[in-house]
C-alpha cells in the first residue's frame, strides 16, 4: 500500500498499464532512487534560495526572477531508458541518466546566467561534470539555455551519496520561448511540409527573443554605465 502511494507520488506522467506494470516491478529501489534524486535536487534548489536571498540584502538587483524543480517522470525515464537502448533497472537508469533530478533557474539577463553558474561551480562540494552551452550554440530547434550536469553530495542516516543534478539556466525570454514551445511540439497530427513551415517560424520566434535578450542586456549596461558617470 505504501509503495503504491509512492509510486502515485513519482508517476504523474505513467501513461499506460505496461509502464506502470515496468515501474512496479523496479519496486522499492525505484522509489528510494527517486527520493535520493529529491534530496540532491533540494540541495541545489537551496544553494539557489541562498544566492537570491542574499542578492536580495546585498546588492541593487536580484538576477534570480525563479527556481522550478522537476523530478523526471517515470513515463519520462522509461522512455528515454528505451530510447538509448539501456535496459530499465534501477542500477542502469542511475548510471545512464544525468537528468532525474532538474532545477531550472530563470535569470534577468544573458549575463546573469553566466555568473549564477559561476558561483554555483565555486561551491566546494559541487563538481560540474558536463556544461553544454545551448546559448552559444543554439539546438536545430532554437531552443537557447546553459545546461550544467552537477554531482553533490547527500547525507542520509549512514551513508554519504554522489547523486547528479541537471541545472538548466535561461533568461525569462528563453523560458518563454522555451515553455510555448514544449506545449506545441505535443499537437503533432499535421501534414510533413506544414510542420517544417511551423519550425521555420519557432526559430524565427527563438532568434527574436535572442535578439531582445541581446537588447535588453545593451539597456541595462547603458544604465549602468550612465550611474557610474554620476
Ligand atoms: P523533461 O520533461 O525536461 O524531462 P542527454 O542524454 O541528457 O545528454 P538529451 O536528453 O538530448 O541528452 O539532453 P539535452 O537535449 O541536452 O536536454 C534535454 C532537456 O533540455 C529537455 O528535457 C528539455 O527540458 C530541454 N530541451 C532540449 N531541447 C529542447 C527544445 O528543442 N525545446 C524545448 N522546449 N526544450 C528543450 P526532456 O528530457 O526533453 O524533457
Amino acid at each position: 500500500m505504501q509503495l503504491e502511494k509512492n509510486i502515485v507520488t513519482y508517476a504523474p506522467g505513467l501513461e499506460t498499464d505496461s509502464e506502470i506494470d515496468e515501474i512496479r516491478a523496479l519496486g522499492k529501489d525505484y522509489i528510494r532512487l527517486m527520493s535520493y534524486y529529491s534530496a540532491a535536487m533540494l540541495e541545489i534548489e537551496t544553494k539557489f534560495k541562498v544566492l537570491s536571498i542574499e542578492f536580495n540584502g546585498k546588492f541593487d538587483r536580484n538576477p534570480i526572477e525563479a527556481i522550478k524543480t522537476r523530478i523526471k517522470t517515470p513515463h519520462s525515464v522509461l522512455e528515454k531508458m528505451n530510447r538509448i537502448g539501456k535496459p530499465v533497472t534501477v542500477e542502469s537508469i542511475e548510471q545512464s541518466l544525468s537528468d532525474v533530478a532538474g532545477v531550472r533557474v530563470i535569470c534577468s539577463f544573458v549575463d546573469d546566467i553566466y555568473r549564477l553558474a559561476d558561483m554555483l561551480a565555486q561551491q566546494d562540494d559541487v563538481s560540474v561534470l558536463r556544461v553544454k552551452d545551448y546559448i552559444k550554440t543554439p539546438k536545430e530547434s532554437g531552443y537557447r539555455s546553459l545546461h550544467l550536469i552537477v554531482e553533490i553530495p547527500i547525507y542520509l542516516s549512514n551513508e554519504k551519496r554522489f547523486m547528479r543534478v541537471e541545472v538548466q539556466l535561461r533568461t525569462i525570454a528563453m523560458d518563454f520561448w522555451a515553455s510555448l514551445e514544449h506545449k506545441l511540439r505535443y499537437k503533432k497530427d499535421i501534414a510533413r511540409t506544414q510542420a517544417q513551415d511551423i519550425a521555420r517560424q519557432l526559430v524565427a520566434c527563438a532568434d527574436a527573443v535572442a535578439q531582445s535578450d541581446q537588447q535588453m542586456l545593451s539597456v541595462r549596461q547603458q544604465i549602468e554605465n550612465a550611474k557610474a558617470m554620476e
